[in-house]
């Protein structure tokens, strides 16, 4: 397949990119390297030292023999470019995974929530006006999110897939009806993925766009065996307070002594998913597209689930790392419960990596590696959902000897 892999220098994206490759996949990857920009205003840099795309691509050529291509065009503003990339390319499938993604970063100011809404809406909807434009028929599969389905709104009811059927009382009894399940979003960063669904189920509806939304929970882990082949590819390990998500910064803290940050008393479950699926998962998708015509087709991208206090206490145990109760800089529901189908996924062949001892440990292996890039100042969360709840201090000065 020739696959166009949208935000292909991320987290994500970038092993999504190798791995596809790897696979035969013909790839280009289209990124405004905004992601690193971000970095550079927020004082902080990946824990793993990253290269510039340019030594990415030249290292993966050299170690698989295989070209990437890649285009530095911003989605959101640069909408003349991406008709002539996708007339240029017509690739037979598109990865979107280009968005400001940290729920934490998009709630810090006026300016980065604004950045957050019109960044996202604005890149989903180009590129949907430009495939109906171009009328190049490329499947897409768009990285959503499980916050969208919000936490604790149906109690103990396991999430479906995207839709609900409910029932609605009429005079002549009730009709049974398929509606998107309601959204729920917690951060403005995930308010956009919500109206990115309204848009997919208009595109999809009116144009007969082929669109797979994958509601995908906090992925973790570093590296995937393409990653892996040289130091140069390495993936990008985020651990500041606002792009690390828990998984890795609670293995990333227990490296360096660092306590464990845990927000509130630990009682939010969350859906979780390790890197290795993630690559997997995406290829699973662009082979088993919606037909045209259908709605945009939803699949819970989650391998398991697990309450924050359970994860800081699992690696507590195993590291003897302190775990700290801060107060929670987010508005969210202190408990929760979650249980999430993702039966489309494992019937499409997904075998599921789960947390384990070797995979814990093969992430504080990175962090201990690197930790001396550590910067100590950045690790507890300072962006607040609303003013007043700010903390102060660093519950950690100085590295422990080398
Ligand atoms: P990331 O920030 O590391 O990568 C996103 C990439 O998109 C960056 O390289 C960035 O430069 C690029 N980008 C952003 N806006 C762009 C634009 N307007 N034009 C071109 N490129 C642009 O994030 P990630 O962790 O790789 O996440 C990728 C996607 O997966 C996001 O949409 C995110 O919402 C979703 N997701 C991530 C996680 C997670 O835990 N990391 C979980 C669920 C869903
Ligand atoms: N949390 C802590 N301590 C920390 C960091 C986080 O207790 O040091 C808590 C948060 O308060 C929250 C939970 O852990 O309750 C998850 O936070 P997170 O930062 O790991 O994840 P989140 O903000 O939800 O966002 C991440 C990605 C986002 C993706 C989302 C998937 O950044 O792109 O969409 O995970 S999901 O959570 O399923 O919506």
């Amino acid at each position: 397949m020739r696959v166009l892999v949208l935000g292909g220098d991320g987290f994500c994206g970038w092993p999504t990119s190798l791995y596809l490759s790897d696979r035969g996949h013909d790839v280009t990857i289209c990124d405004n390297l905004s992601r690193r920009k971000i970095d550079i205003e927020l004082e902080v840099e990946s824990l793993t030292p990253i290269r510039t795309i340019g030594e990415r691509l030249h290292t993966w050529r050299e170690v698989s023999g295989r070209t990437i291509g890649f285009v530095n065009l911003d989605l959101a503003t640069e909408y003349d470019r991406l008709v002539a990339l996708l007339l240029e390319l017509r690739p037979d499938a598109i990865v979107h995974f280009a968005e400001q993604r940290a729920a934490p970063y998009s709630m810090r100011s006026a300016a980065t929530k604004r950045y957050t809404v019109d960044n996202n809406v604005r890149a989903t909807h180009n590129l949907l006006t430009a495939l109906v434009e171009t009328r190049v028929d490329a499947a897409i599969a768009h990285l959503g999110t499980m916050g969208v389905y919000g936490y604790g709104w149906s109690g103990s009811a396991p999430i479906p897939e995207g839709y609900l059927t409910v029932k609605v009382p009429t005079p002549d009894g009730d009709l049974e009806r398929e509606i998107l399940h309601p959204a729920n979003p917690g951060s403005v960063y995930h308010m956009t993925k919500t109206l990115d669904q309204l848009l997919f189920a208009f595109y999809a509806k009116n144009d007969g766009l082929r669109i797979t939304d994958l509601h995908q929970g906090i992925v973790w882990g570093t590296q995937t065996d393409q990653t892996a082949r040289d130091e140069r590819l390495i993936n990008r390990f985020d651990y500041d307070g606002d792009y690390g998500t828990v998984l890795n910064r609670f293995l990333m803290q227990a490296a360096i002594g660092h306590p464990l940050t845990v927000h509130g008393t630990g009682g939010q479950t969350r859906a979780f998913i390790h890197i290795k699926d993630t690559v997997r998962c995406v290829e699973i998708a662009l082979k088993n597209p919606p037909a045209a015509g259908d709605k945009p087709m939803v699949l819970n991208q989650m391998t398991e689930t697990h309450r924050v206090i359970d994860l800081a206490k699992l690696i507590s145990d195993t590291t003897g790392a302190d775990v700290a109760y801060l107060p929670n800089p987010r508005r969210e529901a202190e408990e929760n419960e979650l249980i999430v189908r993702n039966d489309q996924f494992l019937a499409l062949g997904l075998d599921p990596t789960t947390l384990s001892q070797g995979l814990l440990a093969e992430c504080t292996d990175i962090a201990t590696r690197y930790m001396r890039r550590a910067d100590l100042t950045k690790i507890v969360s300072r962006s607040v959902w609303r003013a007043g709840m700010e903390t102060s201090g660093d519950l950690m000065t100085e590295l422990p000897e080398a």
